[in-house]
């Protein structure tokens, strides 16, 4: 028995010591906006084994796992002390979500979890299940951890065990291991998820892009993404909260949608990186889009292309909720490159690359959408059209460099 506990504990730790050196590459195919990369960054086999099993062979002769993990998704990003940084989502076959940090030294492999997951504190009202955080590093000095915290809806029916509420837990930290938890944001609104904290003040105050909801899936007459003001940060309180980004009919986004990670400066504008939820079918379909707000007035959306930036393809199509890509963390670079982080199918993380030179361009030159069937075929006959000249020009070009010769 003992060799036999001890050969399996080998085997264990070599399979995961060859995951967490498997090297990632670039897909070949890219659409010039961005390129994925092959293998995923985070799995739930990528969570430490002494998480998971107790390796006192008088306590687990069978060396079974004692605490299983579904899933690592919807991570938080973040480069510190050099390091690509992820506070990721993790989800234990209880279902529970908790935080955990995982680095890597390059941001596309390698990415390997912290000794212990992330203690969150709590408020007065014990959160029942915590996820999907953006970080924000402010320019007050703090990182801000802003995450959903959902705890069963007091109003749900006799009977009822799955109606829950929504709210933004906030807190923030100066190292990532010692966090401090606020209150939970106050809004108007009966929900919310999705909330992001803007890294600069806007009129003196700390600036939020929320979600209202009505119910817990269900955007309602609410939804779109939001825009609130709150003076303190340690009790915020929202009263106004304007939609700035609404759903939009018979587009990727109709039914609901929401901020993604915190939005990046640039010398055009605020890119921000969203998702998008539309109703099929075979159920919703989450994808990732983008727009970019005015530097002088954040709640205006000065660009916006049609359609979705990344949906979910491949594989990425197949998890828990099949159909989904979701992103609450990217990485800028110095030399401007830009490592976005998204999840799939609320099951695994991954990375694609791209620059801020690019998503500038694809913003800024995407054209918008027209919300036509016949709006979609005049933008790609102004695009034929150009082309034509292009290739004229290009054959007169060539026709005079030949007579040259
Ligand atoms: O299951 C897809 C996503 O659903 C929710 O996002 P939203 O509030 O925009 O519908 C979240 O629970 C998110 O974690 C999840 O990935």
């Amino acid at each position: 028995m003992k060799n036999e506990f001890q050969k399996r504990l080998r085997l264990l730790k070599e399979q995961q010591f060859q995951l967490l050196i498997k090297p990632n590459n670039p897909v070949d195919a890219t659409n010039g906006v961005f390129v994925r990369y092959k293998n995923p960054v985070l799995t739930a086999a990528h969570t430490p084994l002494h998480w998971r099993y107790d390796f006192n062979e008088a306590a687990n002769p069978f060396l079974m796992e004692r605490f299983g993990i579904n899933a690592t998704l919807n991570a938080g990003a973040i480069k510190f002390n050099k390091k690509y940084i992820l506070v990721v989502r993790v989800e234990g076959a209880d279902r529970k979500s908790f935080f955990a940090v995982a680095e890597s030294e390059n941001g596309i492999d390698n990415f390997s979890f912290w000794e212990y997951p992330v203690n969150m504190p709590e408020t007065v009202i014990p959160d029942t299940n915590i996820y999907d955080m953006r970080l924000t590093e402010h320019e007050d000095g703090w990182v801000y951890g802003l995450f959903c915290t959902e705890r069963k809806d007091k109003g749900a029916l006799a009977g009822d065990e799955s109606s829950a509420t929504a709210q933004c837990g906030i807190a923030r930290t100066k190292n990532l291991v010692d966090w401090e938890r606020l209150d939970d944001l106050k809004t108007p609104s009966a929900q919310q998820r999705n909330v992001v904290l803007h890294p600069e003040f806007v009129n003196g105050q700390y600036a939020f892009y929320t979600r209202p909801q009505d119910s817990f899936i269900e955007a309602g007459k609410g939804g779109g993404i939001g825009f609130a003001l709150a003076k303190d940060i340690t009790h915020a309180v929202v009263d106004n909260e304007i939609v700035i980004e609404p759903r939009v009919y018979h587009t990727i986004s109709e039914m609901k949608n929401g901020q993604g990670p915190v939005p990046l400066k640039t010398k055009y504008g605020w890119l921000h990186l969203a998702h998008g939820v539309r109703n099929t079918a075979a159920g919703l379909r989450y994808v990732l889009y983008m727009f970019m707000t005015d530097l002088k007035d954040v709640t205006k959306v000065i660009h916006k292309p049609a359609g979705y930036f990344l949906a979910p393809e491949g594989e990425e199509r197949v998890g828990d909720v099949s159909n989904v890509v979701f992103c609450n963390g990217w990485i800028v670079d110095d030399d401007g490159k830009v490592f976005i982080y998204y999840a799939s199918s609320d099951t695994r993380m991954h990375v694609a690359v791209s620059s801020v030179g690019r998503l500038i361009d694809y913003v800024m030159n995407t054209p918008e959408d027209g919300f036509s069937s016949a709006e979609s075929v005049r933008t790609i006959n102004k695009i034929i059209a150009a082309n034509d000249v292009a290739n004229k020009t290009a054959a007169e070009i060539n026709s005079q460099l030949k007579q040259q010769v």
